[in-house]
């Protein structure tokens, strides 16, 4: 079942609301849109959906994520320098994509921190 499964691939480790935006694609600036998304921890990917409902659609299906990060080789930092915002994380790609994420409640935030380094942490090797 998806709680467990997602496509009968990947274990998720963590998923709930957090705002994100995009900053960075491929080396190149973007303009800010925050905006509220259903995000899902796995063990390779961190993904972001539009809301719940899309991901229960299944990720190939219609529901398939707006962003897909891979975190191999990703870092996670704190992002007071590139927001206004209190409780943000910049995830830097090796692809030079990033995106903040932030949550209103420290607390959230920062479980959501620990379990992106631990999953980046925990990646197999290659
Ligand atoms: O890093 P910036 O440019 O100060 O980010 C703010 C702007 O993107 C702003 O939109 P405009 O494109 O209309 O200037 C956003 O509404 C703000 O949320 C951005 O700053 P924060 O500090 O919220 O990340």
């Amino acid at each position: 079942n998806w709680p467990q499964l997602l496509d009968g691939q990947m274990s998720v480790l963590k998923e709930g609301t957090l705002n994100r935006t995009k900053i960075t694609e491929n080396g190149k600036r973007l303009r800010k849109n925050w905006s509220s998304s259903h995000v899902v921890l796995t063990e390779l990917l961190l993904l972001f959906f539009k809301d719940a409902k899309s991901f229960v659609a299944g990720i190939s299906g219609p529901g398939r994520p707006e962003i897909s990060v891979d975190l191999n080789g990703a870092v996670i930092e704190k992002g007071d320098k590139v927001s206004s915002r209190k409780n943000v994380y910049i995830i830097s790609t090796v692809l030079c994509t990033q995106i903040l994420i932030q949550d209103d409640c420290t607390q959230q935030a920062h479980s959501w921190h620990v379990a992106i380094q631990n999953a980046i942490n925990n990646l197999p090797s290659r």
